[in-house]
């Protein structure tokens, strides 16, 4: 393999320059800071390969086969992972450079706390700007808990006003969406004395309703499993007298929603139905961002996040949730069935967020 470097002031102009000299095959092997000796050509270098010839001995190209499509699809993909890294890493650097500049050290200070709980770099310089603007007197602590509860909300009604309650759970494979939904079952149905129905319309996988039929047996709730948009509409028609109507659904990956494009209509189009969106709080903000997008076509109308006992860094959620402005309406923070459940709350989200920089704090007090 033939590997060139390429050098200059930014990353962005160094890809050109190889792009330019080696076409579009060439594949980026690393990205760094040029080494001080090389420096006065640029301040990064970026080593590109040349992939082997693709010449046959008579001269002749062969015609790109399958595999070289895969390869090439494989590397674009490597090459955005590695681009959205730098500019990350680019954002969070800029915006820690500003914040030194900040007048009060203790503004700072909540900058990197904010920044490593993975509160999104941009978003901790907006808060940081709004307190430098507000002028607080004093420990800031108070003022940041207040900005940071500004930036969300919570909802933790379950329907939309209407009589029955009609509740649906979204979101990608493996979430926690039917934990989630036998935890509303027991809490908001079972414990009330709500008649309640539980309805599957995960079909996908073999035995998937099966454990969602056992559990609405032990709790002795209606259950039935349903396959179409159609058979559901008629089904909450048939328990209009039920108080609670819960809606599973299947997971999917962000890329095979198109599968569920006839459920997602469905749950869009209907004004009667609660739909959540359910998400791991211990995903990256990034993928999050990217999984709330595209589940997007379901119009979920809150968020609920799951496994908080899984992270210790709880800036994904308040960043997702301010992005979105949907408000937050559970967390479930255990596997435990119904007691891992807390109606979500502003103060509390607040908490998680700033709870290591409170415990830093604490310490440092003590010591
Ligand atoms: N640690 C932890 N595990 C959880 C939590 N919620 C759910 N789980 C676990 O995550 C796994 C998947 O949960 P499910 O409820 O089956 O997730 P799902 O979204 O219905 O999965 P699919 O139907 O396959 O898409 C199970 O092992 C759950 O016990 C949580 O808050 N914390
Ligand atoms: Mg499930």
């Amino acid at each position: 393999m033939r590997l060139k470097s390429y050098f200059a002031n930014d990353v962005k102009a160094a890809l050109e320059m190889a792009r330019i000299e080696l076409g579009p095959d060439a594949m980026l092997i690393q990205s760094r800071k040029a080494p001080p000796e090389a420096r006065h050509m640029g301040e990064y270098e970026v080593v590109m390969a040349l992939p082997p010839s693709d010449r046959t001995a008579d001269g002749s190209r062969h015609a790109p086969g399958q595999q070289d499509y895969a390869r090439l699809s494989a590397d674009i993909a490597e090459m955005r992972k590695q681009l959205e890294r730098m500019a990350a890493a680019l954002s969070r650097s800029s915006a820690m450079a500003s914040a030194r500049e900040l007048p009060k050290p203790e503004l700072a200070e909540v900058f990197s706390s904010l920044v490593e709980a993975e509160v999104d770099p941009a978003l901790a310089h907006d808060i940081l700007q709004r307190l430098r603007e507000a002028d607080v007197e004093g420990s800031v602590d108070r003022a940041l808990a207040a900005e940071l509860a500004s930036r969300i909300r919570c909802d933790t009604q379950l329907g939309r006003g209407g009589h029955p309650r009609i509740v649906a759970l979204v979101g990608p494979c493996g979430c926690g969406k039917t934990t989630t939904l036998v935890k509303l079952a027991v809490r908001y149905g079972l414990t009330c004395r709500r008649p309640t129905q539980i309805i599957s319309m995960d079909n996908y996988r073999i035995a998937a309703a099966d454990q969602l039929r056992s559990f609405a047996a032990i709790l002795g709730v209606g259950f039935l499993a349903l396959e179409t948009p159609g058979a559901l509409s008629q089904a909450i028609e048939e328990h209009r007298t039920k108080d609670l109507i819960l809606i599973d659904t299947p997971g999917h990956g962000p890329n095979d929603l198109v599968d569920s494009s006839d459920l997602a209509a469905f749950l869009a189009g209907r004004r009667d139905i609660d739909t959540h969106l359910v998400l791991s709080a211990s995903m990256k903000s990034a993928d999050l961002s990217r999984v709330v997008d595209r589940f997007e076509i379901f119009r979920p109308r809150k968020l609920i996040f799951t496994k908080l006992d899984e992270t210790e860094a709880f800036g994904p959620i308040f960043n997702e949730a301010a992005r979105t402005g949907k408000p937050v309406s559970f967390l479930s923070t255990g596997q435990q069935i119904p007691e891992d459940l807390e109606p979500a709350d502003k103060e509390r989200i607040v908490s998680l967020v700033l709870e290591r920089s409170i415990r830093r704090a604490a310490a440092a007090a003590a010591a």
